[in-house]
């Protein structure tokens, strides 16, 4: 097998460099700027830019074309990995213009399937990326640790009572455990420095995260792709917490886009706060 299955099962992420062509991120930017121009005005009403900028923005590729291009070229690279369950769909995406300044975590409370390769992260960046613009960091070998306690966590924070789907204290609190078993076994904290169009595959066991976003003259611009198999169940932190609860199969609607399965959708998600159909907000092929 290749380095890049090596290193993604050995270390539980790997960075592919320019993966992406230049032409694309280049379309897929012009795009973007066009998207803004187009709509700040009535983001900025809405109060759904932070600090001027698009902030975790859900399925903005409904709206910009070139990042549905990306997913296409991602994936193909990144084949092996990315389609070792099945041929992955895209579930849902996030953009990001300011960095995510998330704390390590995993992502498996919030992408639970049942079992192993339901789901992985992909994420391309569309602008050079370090330490000074919110850098994504990611713990070498941290997919290996074991699970914490999850019965303890669950009494500890909702005791005689359900997991809800989300609950933020639990997830903190299942991650801060989880970053202490990392520092225990001394695993490296890599912070993954990376140029427009580099990609990064992680394991969804991966603790990862993004460093703060210093430099605002910066931007940092990236695009990150959830993928599963088609049809694969995806749940939450009330199935996560929960391993008694039976997860059914079910059947989702796609379109087809150069060979690849998308999840369907017609609106765009801005920061969790306002949903905005791409009828309204156009669409921007680059
Ligand atoms: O882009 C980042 O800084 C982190 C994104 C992330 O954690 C995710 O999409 O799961
Ligand atoms: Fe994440």
């Amino acid at each position: 097998m290749s380095m890049i299955w090596d290193t993604f099962q050995k270390d539980g992420f790997c960075i592919i460099r320019n993966a992406i062509s230049k032409e694309l991120i280049s379309a897929a930017n012009n795009a973007i700027d066009k998207f803004r121009d187009v709509n700040d005005e009535n983001l900025i009403e809405h109060d759904l830019l932070v600090e001027g900028l698009l902030q975790r923005v859900v399925n903005l590729h409904y709206s910009v074309k070139p990042l549905q291009k990306i997913f296409i070229e991602a994936m193909e690279l990144g084949s092996e990995v990315v389609d070792q369950y099945g041929e992955a769909t895209l579930y849902t995406s996030l953009f990001f213009e300011l960095g995510s300044q998330q704390p390590l975590h995993r992502d498996t409370p919030y992408f639970y399937s049942g079992g192993n390769g339901g789901y992985m992260g992909v994420w391309v960046a569309l602008d050079d990326v370090d330490e000074r613009n919110g850098a994504l960091i990611a713990v070498r070998g941290s997919h290996l640790l074991p699970e914490p306690d999850l019965e303890k966590l669950k009494e500890q924070f909702h005791p005689n009572s359900k997991v809800p789907p989300s609950s933020t204290p639990l997830f903190n609190a299942y991650n801060e455990k989880l970053i202490e078993m990392a520092k225990i076994a001394n695993l490296e904290v890599v912070t993954c420095t990376v140029q427009k169009g580099d990609m990064i595959i992680w394991n969804p066991s991966t603790l990862h995260g993004g460093l703060e976003h210093i430099d605002k003259k910066m931007t940092r611009r990236s695009f990150v792709m959830h993928i599963t198999p088609k049809n694969m169940p995806m749940h939450h932190m009330d199935y996560f917490f929960d391993r008694s609860k039976k997860i059914n199969s079910i059947s989702r609607e796609y379109y087809k886009y150069s060979g690849r399965l998308f999840g369907a959708g017609n609106v765009v998600d801005f920061r969790h706060i306002k949903q905005i159909p791409v009828s309204q907000l156009g669409i921007y092929e680059g």
